[in-house]
């Protein structure tokens, strides 16, 4: 094991020593196998291509921060943790943050990786158990090693790429015991809605060409 996973480990381990309120501590766990999953499990990015992520949804849509320090949390009440961690290059920090991750506070780990042997999902969902992970597939032939858990070892999880929704869930998991994010889950569905809507009169009012020609303007 190299020095920075060793450190990454002891880190962990140390933070799981420590008992900080729960307004201090990530509510949500992300990990992914690689730094090449960030795209598909955060989003693109400004200005990149490619449909949102957890981060979108989670940041943009809900009002979560991002929390980058144990020690100097943001100001926001709700926030989630981002790592790295494979499942078969560095399998010790995959368990370590399995292991630890009920103890550091975290009520929900969405967990995301690509390739034919997607292992962190669902390897990371039995030793965090009971806490619950909901598995990304990075990609379309992750799917199968991603959901396909025995009976007895659950894992929750999305369709190829959907880690907004993965982000979503986690959020519909934590509104359970808080009021004010089960409002903000309200609050954008209630967006989606009303986009529908708008559009839904748009077209019927505007009839087929009108409303065909002001998508291509
Ligand atoms: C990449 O390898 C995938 O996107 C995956 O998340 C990553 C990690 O695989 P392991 O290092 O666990 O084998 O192709």
């Amino acid at each position: 094991m190299t020095e920075e996973v060793e450190t990454l480990i002891a880190d962990l381990e140390a933070e799981a020593e420590r008992d900080r309120p729960a307004a201090e501590t990530p509510d949500v766990g992300i990990i992914m196998g690689s730094d090449s999953d960030l795209d598909v499990m955060m989003g693109p990015g400004e200005g990149g291509d490619g449909r949102p992520g957890a981060y979108d949804a989670l940041v943009e849509e809900l009002g979560f921060a991002e929390q980058t320090s144990y020690d100097d949390p943001p100001e926001a009440r709700f926030t989630f943790e981002t790592y790295v961690v494979s499942a078969h290059r560095t399998p010790e920090l995959m368990y370590a943050y399995a292991e630890t991750a009920a103890a550091r506070g975290l009520e929900v780990i969405v967990a995301g990786a690509g390739g034919k042997s997607a292992d962190l999902p669902n390897m990371t969902a039995s030793i965090a158990y009971p806490l619950p992970v909901i598995g990304v597939p990075v990609q379309e032939k992750s799917v199968d090693s991603v959901i396909g858990m025995p009976q007895g070892a659950p894992i929750v999880a999305v369709d190829a790429g959907k880690s907004f929704n993965a982000a979503l869930s986690a959020a519909q998991i934590l509104a359970r015991q808080h009021e004010t994010l089960r409002e903000r889950l309200e609050a954008y569905h209630e967006g989606l809605q009303a986009d529908v809507g708008a559009v839904s009169r748009e077209l019927h009012e505007g009839g087929t060409p009108a409303f065909r020609a002001r998508r291509e303007e």
